[in-house]
């Protein structure tokens, strides 16, 4: 391997008004985190770290708390609701199924970065607070984003225990692959409604400082096979990178208006999950029984000739549907799962950076038909 698998980062400027250290954690609300935790172990081979629940004195909640490399997930689920954040979760599982209730960003400052925000137009949710425990302190804050997601800013600097004062460490569910499915949270994106898009972009620009990235889909796209539009923020590191999708109206129905009907609104549509060996990450996830988007044949018949040479033979992109995209920075290989819960909501994305930082427009046209034939399949185009 020749090139970087990551890409250069941009050194974070001395005046960024609000300067991210990267993604702290997604939080998933869940019927049912013990289930949750097992599937996240089994089939994404992440590790059990930390949990909060019954057995150490919290009688809301169970939470579990997953990692792989620096990506973290949170699984939720209420045991017996008592207080106000244990009612949200139970109805926001109610309204939305499994989904994601927060998309939590490390910050240098918890304080400063609620206040920057709140004068900026966010909706505060939480003022800044200590959680304390014997590992230490840890500073949070929470501000709402589109519809019932938050974003918790976290200060952990102060800290050194598993995942927040309150959790206790935790042995793995099953034992971790020798080799880790993934290594990082690449970019996570929301689903807005139609027409929503720009105010959404125009918050992250006012609220964070995070500055619009060239890629985009655009209205010649979005009517002639997408159906939707999409642009997307990122911090001035480029380690935080939200993608924001509306439904364009088109020939045929927009996948994320499937998506608003089932999720009852916007929210997180997919995560995407950084990894430096996408064959063997599809290959074990493959293995333990995730299911990915397929793509035909007729994809990888003209691949090579616009692609150029990738670290993976075209024959094994093919074997493993695996997507391909190069720009004048580098490539990229991806790939898409199915969603992961039964309504057709989040779903997950799997990439393996090789300069480019794009996001696969070259794949566009074949991802979402791809979708499309899903959404046929589920009876919703
Ligand atoms: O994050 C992205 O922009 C890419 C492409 O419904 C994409 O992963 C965009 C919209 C979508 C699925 C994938
Ligand atoms: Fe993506």
């Amino acid at each position: 391997m020749t090139e970087p698998n990551t890409p250069t980062l941009q050194t974070p400027r001395q005046d960024d008004p609000f300067p991210v250290k990267g993604m702290d954690a997604v939080v998933f609300a869940v019927g049912n985190a013990k289930q949750a935790a097992h599937y996240y172990s089994t089939a994404f081979g992440m590790k059990l770290v930390a949990y909060s629940g019954p057995e150490n004195g919290n009688r809301e909640t169970a939470s579990y708390v997953l990692e792989s490399g620096a990506a973290r997930f949170v699984l939720t689920s209420v045991i017996k609701a008592s207080t106000d954040w244990g009612r949200f979760l139970v109805e926001h599982v109610a309204a939305h199924g499994d989904g994601v209730v927060d998309l939590a960003i490390e910050v240098p400052d918890a304080r400063k970065a609620y206040a920057h925000a709140v004068e900026h137009g966010a909706t505060g949710l939480t003022e800044p607070y200590e959680l304390k425990d014997e590992h230490g302190t840890v500073v949070v804050a929470q501000i709402a984003t589109y519809g019932e997601t938050r974003h918790t800013l976290v200060d952990r600097s102060g800290y050194d225990g598993p995942y927040l004062p309150g959790y206790v460490a935790a042995e793995p569910i099953v034992a971790p692959p020798a080799k880790r499915t993934f290594q990082a949270i690449d970019h996570c994106v929301g689903n807005v409604e139609l027409g929503k898009m720009n105010e959404w972009v125009g918050f992250y620009n006012r609220v964070m400082g995070f500055t619009n990235m060239k890629e985009f889909v655009g209205d010649d796209i979005a009517t002639e096979y997408s159906a939707l539009m999409s642009k997307v923020v990122a911090d001035g590191t480029k380690k935080v990178k939200f993608p924001i999708n509306e439904p364009a109206i088109a020939k045929k129905k927009s996948q994320i208006d499937e998506y608003l009907e089932f999720y009852g609104g916007p929210g997180v549509q997919h995560i995407a999950l950084a990894t430096n060996d996408i064959v063997s990450t599809v290959r074990s996830m493959r293995a333990a029984g995730v299911r990915f988007l397929d793509v035909p044949d007729t994809y990888y018949d003209t691949l090579g000739e616009w692609v150029g040479d990738t670290r993976v033979p075209i024959d094994e992109l093919r074997e493993l549907k695996i997507l391909a995209d190069r720009d004048e920075d580098g490539y990229l290989l991806q790939i898409f799962t199915k969603p992961v819960q039964d309504r057709p909501t989040v779903f997950f994305e799997m990439i393996e950076r090789h300069g480019s930082m794009g996001f696969g427009k070259g794949n566009f046209k074949a991802l979402f038909e791809a979708i499309e034939r899903e959404q046929e399949r589920r009876g919703n185009l």
